[in-house]
């Protein structure tokens, strides 16, 4: 029986377990890459395994998440994060050079090797032929140390793609199509692999847009083959010598196949407030728009900014819309200045910013009250730009460039003055890896800096003996970790976990953090009660972390998401299933929650255990579904103790 692409890659990096969908196997991590909004405490974390090298083949540490630096906090980060790159043996981006996606596309990416990263959008490297996969940072440090990542052996779905996009229909339409048919859950335990005569058709950056957003399906990665294309992409970055071909075998078998007729698409947008909520451009025609971005890791490639540059050029913005454009890396940037295209943006009324995630991650750029943001980013949850109120739709460049000419939502395909502009890609690109930093070779003399508000990694406690505590919230369906764990002007706080966990659900229950304060204070355990699709979105350990601090010890609900759930299990909080998800309905906020001998429970690997809610007198099954490896580790309180208490044995 032939291998699909997937089950090749996973079976060359195979360290243990069985290629059985849904066992728990351990991979061998070739490359890593961090980003400093969660870099910063998986270098902590790091730091806490007492090595003095990092073991795997390429270890990249990116700035580009927090660089509006207001504040000493942000500096402080890079320079921790510059002084243990040279110290352990990373290679260093600095800030400015680019976002971390869009850089290790360009620079490292090698088709066939795995790739793990503390960021959810890792995956965005498939679009070269890797296995791109993020994970919380912890598991990151881990790898780096020379650890295996293990995950379970993955159900792979073949996303067949024929036919050829028509004009103004491209990548971003593709993924969008992908998420109306696939929606954002229950794809946990998923690849999507790409496959058919579409699949030439498309470019390395516009594979990387799809493989990206495979994200917001939450399946574990997204890949494609490595073909010509590829060859032609990896010479052009100067990287020729490490391409190989990869495909599937002719006779791969598939958990399921998905037939996606590229012709048959078109234009379409994700509205608010969610990636999953897919409608047509032409049945949004006419909204007026206040804001236009384009940029972030989905959309900020060379090709992408020429096409709206050429979409724009000669014509002015509307007066009623802000434009901002961000470049994805410094390489895209630098093209576009070389060869005049920048000009052109600025001439059609562009502001140009940064080179780094600046406003995707709402740090920046927050729109009007009650505005439309039309953006070429990934998420689009409610409140992540920064303003409440704002409505905030996903679209391609092509479409966000036409809506800023015409200050509304309109199908580009009606405007028969408009041309589509055929972009090619360069036959080379610049290439400048100045902004990397190489680790010197004698590290010896490196001091690390560290700012006053750069904090150890907070301890846990073992698992106790029985579970004795109270609902501390209770939140419905596909609440994501950034309503968990807010970022945009919270994101200093990211390396001093005291302080962030202050802002736990900040946005959803503004008195959380107190309330379950004052229960872990008094020895009550903190339980979050939730829907299905629990911890969507990001890859922020913090989401697990400052709960951790908070004394939360159990988090239940109708389904977790992958890497949050991951995340969990490093900090100790048991991940419990409602058996029956109406039982949802038996907890309320504040009731009284236990579950006796839970210790005993987790260590002895029932698969079932019962939680007694004390206010309302019922008796309520859950799922214990866990791993022999991950009972250890909550048995533990943890990955960091586990990890402890297995170098001392
Ligand atoms: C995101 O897009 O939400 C982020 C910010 O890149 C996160 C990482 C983080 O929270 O630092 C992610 O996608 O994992
Ligand atoms: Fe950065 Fe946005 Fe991409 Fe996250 S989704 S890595 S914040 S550009």
């Amino acid at each position: 029986m032939g291998q699909n692409l997937t089950q090749k890659i996973l079976q060359a990096h195979l360290l243990s377990g069985a290629l059985e969908p849904g066992q728990e196997i351990g991979i061998r991590i070739d490359q890593t890459l961090t980003q400093d909004a969660t870099g910063t405490m998986a270098y902590l974390q790091f730091e806490a395994m007492g090595l003095d090298r990092v073991r795997n083949e390429l270890a990249v540490s990116y700035v580009d998440h927090n660089t509006v630096q207001v504040g000493f906090e942000n500096a402080d980060d890079h320079r921790y994060l510059e002084a243990i790159a040279a110290k352990y043996g990373i290679v260093f981006s600095k800030p400015g050079n680019g976002i971390c996606h869009q850089l290790h596309l360009e620079r490292f990416a090698v088709p066939g090797k795995t790739l793990l990263g503390s960021d959810s959008h890792t995956p965005t490297c498939g679009g070269i032929g890797m296995l791109a996969v993020g994970a919380g940072g912890l598991d990151v440090a881990v790898a780096m140390g020379g650890g295996p990542f293990y995950l379970s052996a993955p159900k792979v779905v073949n996303i067949r793609l024929k036919g050829r996009l028509k004009p103004w229909v491209s990548a971003k339409d593709v993924i969008l199509k992908i998420l109306q048919v696939f929606t954002t859950k229950g794809n946990v335990g998923g690849v999507f692999e790409y496959s058919g005569p579409g699949v030439k058709t498309l470019t390395v950056p516009d594979r990387a847009t799809v493989t990206n957003m495979g994200a917001e399906c939450g399946v574990t990665a997204s890949v494609f083959p490595s073909d010509e294309i590829t060859r032609t992409f990896m010479e052009a970055q100067g990287r020729g010598a490490h391409w190989q071909e990869l495909a599937a075998d002719p006779d791969a078998v598939y958990e399921r196949t998905e037939e996606i007729n590229l012709a048959a698409l078109e234009p379409l947008a994700a509205a608010p407030h969610s990636p999953g909520n897919i409608e047509t451009i032409s049945s949004l025609e006419g909204i007026k728009v206040n804001q236009v971005l384009i940029g972030s890791c989905t959309n900020s490639s060379y090709r992408d900014l020429k096409t709206v540059a050429k979409i724009l050029e000669g014509r002015r913005i509307h007066p009623d819309v802000s434009l901002g454009i961000s470049p994805g890396s410094r390489q895209v940037l630098r093209m576009l200045a070389a060869d005049r295209t920048l000009s052109v943006l600025l001439d059609a009324g562009a502001r140009l910013l940064e080179n780094t995630c600046g406003w995707c991650i709402g740090n920046s750029l927050s729109p009007e009250t009650n505005a439309v943001s039309l953006r070429t980013s990934n998420r689009n949850f409610e409140g992540r730009s920064g303003t409440a109120s704002a409505r905030v739709y996903l679209v391609s460049p092509e479409t966000a460039a036409v809506a800023a000419l015409f200050g509304r939502i309109t199908d580009p395909r009606v405007h028969e003055e408009l041309k589509y502009p055929k972009v090619k890609m360069p036959a080379t690109f610049d290439i400048d890896d100045s902004m990397f930093l190489q680790p010197p070779a004698d590290p010896a003399s490196v001091q690390i800096p560290r700012g006053p508000n750069i904090g150890a990694p907070p301890k846990n406690d073992p698992l106790p003996d029985s579970l004795a505590g109270r609902a501390a919230i209770k939140v419905g369906d596909k609440v994501t970790t950034d309503h968990i764990m807010p970022a945009g002007p919270r994101l200093k706080y990211r390396s001093n976990v005291e302080t962030y966990a202050t802002f736990v659900f900040e946005n959803v229950d503004a008195s959380f953090a107190q309330r379950a304060a004052a229960n872990r204070d008094q020895g009550i355990h903190n339980v979050i009660v939730a829907g299905e699709s629990y911890g969507q979105g990001s890859s922020r350990e913090h989401a697990a972390l400052c709960p951790m601090y908070l004394g939360v010890k159990a988090v239940l609900a109708k389904s977790i998401e992958r890497i949050h759930l991951a995340n969990l299990i490093n900090f100790g909080i048991v991940p419990l299933l409602f058996e029956k998800p109406a039982d949802y309905d038996r907890i309320e906020k504040n009731d009284a929650l236990a579950i006796d001998g839970i210790r005993r429970r987790v260590s002895e690997g029932q698969a079932t255990v019962t939680l007694r809610n004390e206010t309302r007198q019922a008796d309520i099954p859950l799922k214990l579904a866990l791993s022999e490896r991950e009972r250890h580790i909550l048995l533990a309180g943890g990955l960091l103790n586990h990890t402890k208490q297995t170098q001392s044995a």
